[in-house]
């Protein structure tokens, strides 16, 4: 399947290199990712690793560490023919090659609007003690962790960043899901939520919710995703302040 950029429309690409594809069938198989796809938003293609290992017996994707460390490392050259393979596939653009690795960028919600700027992302987990660094050098355009954690490999994180970024193409969410009130859509943490019933327990969904004045109703939204801000992210309390003083500049 070839693709270029004419026949690419809105579409999302990702080609997702992994030695475990069957973990991705779940993900894909059900909710946002899977309406994605089914609407022809988002394409994801899943390689097996393992078969570009140039061993046909054993299909060895892994090797010990030079060095004496514990643990193997992922061999470069099934990782190389694995990349120039995805890039292949694109005829005239060349999609970002994404790592992903505890020593990345720490994903946070401005990263997923960037990536939300390519066409098309080759996302490379890692498994193991990772890959050897010379396809970080040489193959791998941006390594991106999701956390400060030791994963057992980087399948996760690349689901996580195809669900984050795929809520933001239009078209995926319904109106059952709305990004507007999302936690750093605007560089807060999201208000409180109350649904009915009014009552619940002896907790009642405070008055002003109740009020139908829209005003004091966003008043009181932006009060309390200030107040919990400050609260729980004095980060990123600090860092909204920056912007918001810079935008009123
Ligand atoms: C990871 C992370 C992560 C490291 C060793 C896979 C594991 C194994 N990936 N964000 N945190 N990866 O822990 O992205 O190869």
């Amino acid at each position: 399947m070839n693709v270029d950029s004419q026949h690419y429309g809105k579409k999302m690409f990702f080609d997702i290199l992994t030695l475990f594809p069957a973990m991705f069938s779940g993900v894909f198989s059900d909710s946002i990712i899977s309406r994605a796809i089914k609407k022809g938003l988002i394409s994801v293609d899943l390689h097996d690793i393992r078969s570009y290992s140039d061993d046909e017996r054993h299909k060895t994707v892994d090797d010990y560490p030079y060095g004496g460390d514990a643990g193997m490392v992922l061999k470069p050259e099934p990782l190389a023919r694995a990349i120039t393979d995805a890039r292949s596939r694109f005829c005239d653009f060349a999609p970002k090659v994404i790592y992903l690795s505890p020593r990345g960028e720490v994903l946070r919600q401005e990263i997923i609007e960037e990536l939300l700027e390519e066409k098309a992302l080759i996302l490379l987990c890692g498994r193991y003690k990772g890959i050897d660094e010379r396809i970080c050098e040489r193959y791998v355009d941006r390594e991106i962790s999701i956390g400060d954690y030791v994963l057992s490999g980087g399948e996760i994180a690349a689901m996580t960043i195809i669900d984050a970024m795929a809520r933001l193409i239009p078209g995926v969410l319904g109106n059952r899901e709305s990004a507007e009130a999302d936690s750093f859509y605007r560089g807060l943490l999201s208000h409180p939520e109350y649904t009915r019933p009014e009552i619940f327990e002896d907790m009642k969904v405070p008055d002003v919710l109740l009020s139908g004045h829209h005003a004091n109703i966003l008043r009181w939204q932006r009060e309390k995703a200030v107040e919990i801000t400050k609260l729980r992210r004095p980060d990123l309390w600090a860092k909204y302040k920056t912007t918001e003083t810079n935008n009123e500049k």
